[in-house]
């Protein structure tokens, strides 16, 4: 049986290099989409022929259509693609943010997730696919003025959307919402949050459910 293939972005480090660990043990093919090209060649060389480097920018819809475009040139089709690029706010609340980190925020975790979505869907919608995408616990709460919190609330509500219209066809989308994760996302190590494997098995259980069982949400907590 030829392997399915899965498109990442945010791919060069945390939770999208270990969601690409994960689908190669599990034996998909990946494609490791991110701006930081050199991280990628050295995860592509780590995980070997079903893994290809992919270096875009999420902000960019027509990088991210070569991408898939490179990526179905080289496995003969995309089953699934996980949008989970995303960055934080050095500076939170309403009253003491920063617009113009807004705007480069709102660009990668708002826009560029509508840009792979875009760029996905008509690859999905021939292998009645899955989209998978980065939301966050900050995305079900509400925390006092946060900007990027509201960010990911866009991602909870565009997830439910698109997975009406996916439906249509017989197409998933799933909202993986994890609490604190062990990743670059902060300056410092946390070791008794998540890890990002724990993030990784997560969308591994979406991909994997029975065709008949769309996963619309899989909402994950540090247990400490
Ligand atoms: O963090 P990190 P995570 N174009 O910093 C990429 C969400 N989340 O794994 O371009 C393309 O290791 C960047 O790659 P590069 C979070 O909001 C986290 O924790 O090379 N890619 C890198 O691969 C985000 O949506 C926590 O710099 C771009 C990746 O994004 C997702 O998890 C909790 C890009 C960031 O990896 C992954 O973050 C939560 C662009 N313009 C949600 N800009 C948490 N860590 O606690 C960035 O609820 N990237």
């Amino acid at each position: 049986m030829t392997a399915s293939t899965l498109f990442i972005t945010g791919a060069s480090s945390g939770i999208g290099a270990a969601t690409a660990r994960a689908a190669i043990a599990a034996g998909w093919n990946v494609g490791l989409f991110a701006r930081s090209g050199n991280k990628l060649k050295s995860l592509s060389d780590e995980l070997g022929d079903r893994a290809m480097a992919l270096k875009g920018d999420v902000t960019s819809l027509d990088e991210q259509n070569k991408a898939l475009a490179n990526l179905r040139h080289a496995y003969g089709g995309v089953d699934a693609v996980f949008a989970n690029a995303g960055m934080g706010l050095e500076n939170p609340g309403t009253e003491g943010g920063v617009p113009e980190e807004w705007h480069d925020m709102v660009h990668v975790n708002i826009l560029g997730l509508l840009h792979t979505a875009k760029a996905a869907i008509p690859h999905l919608r021939q292998r009645k696919g899955h989209f998978l995408m980065t939301g966050s616990a900050a995305g079900r709460v509400h925390i006092p003025g946060s900007v990027y919190g509201a960010s990911k609330w866009f991602v909870h509500g565009f997830g439910g959307n698109l997975a009406e219209e996916m439906k249509e066809w017989g197409g998933r989308c799933t909202v993986i919402a994890p609490g604190m994760v062990n990743t670059d996302f902060f300056d410092e190590e946390k070791p008794d949050k998540l890890q990002p494997e724990d993030v990784a098995d997560a969308v591994m259980f979406a991909l994997n459910a029975d065709p008949r069982n769309a996963v619309r949400e899989v909402f994950l907590m540090p247990n400490d």
